[in-house]
């Protein structure tokens, strides 16, 4: 059976190979510069990191191992895991190995619960949940086996066994934030029998008598699951990898950038946003409304959540597969239909005032509304969700990274003064 271990054992050494060629034949010839701008302007569209796992394409969004988002919305989060850490999709087996691997490690340690219990009741979650995965960083094997002497070749197997256990916990981890913070009740045992993503749902303790939340717990973790290398989470993790600190530091450094609101946190306020609208309005508005009010908040000189990209220049597949889900299992929900009316009204907005490169929608447009109607109303809980996800593209992308024996990431900074003597 070839499975997630045996698989990745086969292909390294090429993936190995084709690198050492690749430098040893092109390693001087350029792929990208580098102006003032882009210096003082966050990097933007500099091309200095390679990741493999997926890429964001401006006109197509997400493409995972060459496969675009979109042909891909039917498969499970365990099989786009199998599928970043490999490029293939898995077969019937090796999706049952990696998942019998999944519930032979969700079990959390109690140490985890006591610090989250006794953290102050008004902690953020997204506080919680990386909280909770830095307290496991004593259970890391690849910690432990680096100090035994664990040969450089090796780095890659025990990160592989790091990352299996730590995404298996992380449903069970974020459901238990869940109960904990917003006091639902005793946290709720993971059911071994189901996928990852269900289980995700069941220990959440919403009921869900149609399985409908089931299959929107699915979806959600499978969209969010990477988005190439250089987004703020992926970038902080992959840096703070590379200096070795294992998976459970690195994974929590990353999900810390991604509770920033221009990044992650961006689901919790766009929810926000459309309840803003709603109950300002008592109800849907009419476009005219929305659009005035639309205005009104970027002449306040904020942000429109949910609208906007670094790198997109199209509507977000992540958006349309949401938006597809609700059409297809809502009907008549006001929350829903302020999302759907958002999308007619902001793009031409955010065009005529002139600013914003992507007026399009982001992954954070619609997914709240989904989970707000099937229950899940605490929206600053969503950034939690979205970290449960990504967290298997940044173990992914750590994985390929010490297989391909990437050394420590240190850029070369310079100074203002710098800058005016030499561009
Ligand atoms: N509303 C209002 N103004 C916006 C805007 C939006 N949605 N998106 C961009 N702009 C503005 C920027 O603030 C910037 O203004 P200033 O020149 O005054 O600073 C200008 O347009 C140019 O920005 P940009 O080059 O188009 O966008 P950036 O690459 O700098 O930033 C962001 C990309 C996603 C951060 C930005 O579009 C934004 O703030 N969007 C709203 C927050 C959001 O939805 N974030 C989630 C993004 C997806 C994600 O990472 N999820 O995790």
């Amino acid at each position: 059976m070839a499975t997630l271990y045996d698989t990745l054992s086969a292909k390294i050494p090429d993936w190995r190979y084709e690198v050492k060629q690749l430098l040893e034949e092109k390693g001087d010839n350029i792929i990208s510069q580098v102006t003032v701008k882009q210096a003082y302007g966050g990097m933007r569209g500099v091309k200095a990191l390679v990741c493999d796992t997926s890429s964001v394409s401006p006109e197509t969004g997400l493409i995972i191992r060459g496969r675009p988002l979109l042909d891909i919305t039917n498969i499970l989060p365990e099989e786009v895991f199998y599928l970043l850490l490999t490029g293939d999709l898995p077969n019937e087996e090796a999706l049952k190995d990696l998942q019998d691997q999944l519930a032979e490690h969700n079990d959390v340690p109690g140490y985890v619960w006591d610090v989250l219990e006794a953290m102050p009741e008004d902690s953020h979650p997204m506080t919680m949940f990386d909280t909770a995965i830095l307290t496991m960083e004593r259970e890391s094997i690849f910690h432990r086996r680096y100090d035994e002497g664990l040969h450089k070749q090796d780095f890659w197997k025990a990160i592989l066994e790091d990352a299996i256990r730590l995404v298996a916990k992380l449903p069970n981890i974020g459901a238990g934030v869940y109960r904990i913070r917003f006091k639902k009740g005793p946290r709720i045992e993971p059911d071994k029998s189901l996928d990852w993503g269900a289980n995700f749902a069941h220990m959440l303790g919403i009921e869900d008598p149609n399985g409908i939340l089931k299959k929107l717990m699915r979806l959600y973790l499978m969209l969010h699951c990477d988005h190439e290398g250089g987004n703020v989470s992926a970038f902080s993790a992959l840096t703070v990898a590379s200096a070795l600190s294992d998976p459970y530091y690195a994974v929590s450094a990353g999900l810390n950038g991604l509770a920033g609101p221009l990044h992650g946190l961006a689901n919790q306020e766009c929810l926000k946003f459309v309840l803003e609208i709603r109950d300002h309005f008592g109800g849907v508005p009419s476009n005219e409304e929305l659009r005035q009010f639309v205005w009104d908040r970027l002449n306040s000189g904020r942000v429109i959540p949910g609208y906007g990209h670094a790198v997109l220049r199209c509507p977000d597949p992540r958006f349309t597969a949401f938006i597809e889900f609700g059409k297809q299992n809502i009907h008549d929900d006001p929350v829903f239909t302020i999302v759907q009316k958002l999308f007619d009204v902001v793009p031409p907005v955010l065009k005529e005032q002139g600013k914003a490169k992507n007026p399009w929608p982001n992954v954070d447009a619609a997914s709240g509304s989904l989970l707000y109607h099937f229950g899940m109303t605490e929206f600053s809980f969503y950034t939690v969700l979205f970290s449960i996800s990504r967290a298997m593209g940044m173990v992914s992308q750590m994985v390929i990274n010490r297989a391909l024996g990437m050394p420590i990431t240190r850029p070369k900074s310079v100074t203002t003064d710098w800058i005016k003597k030499n561009a």
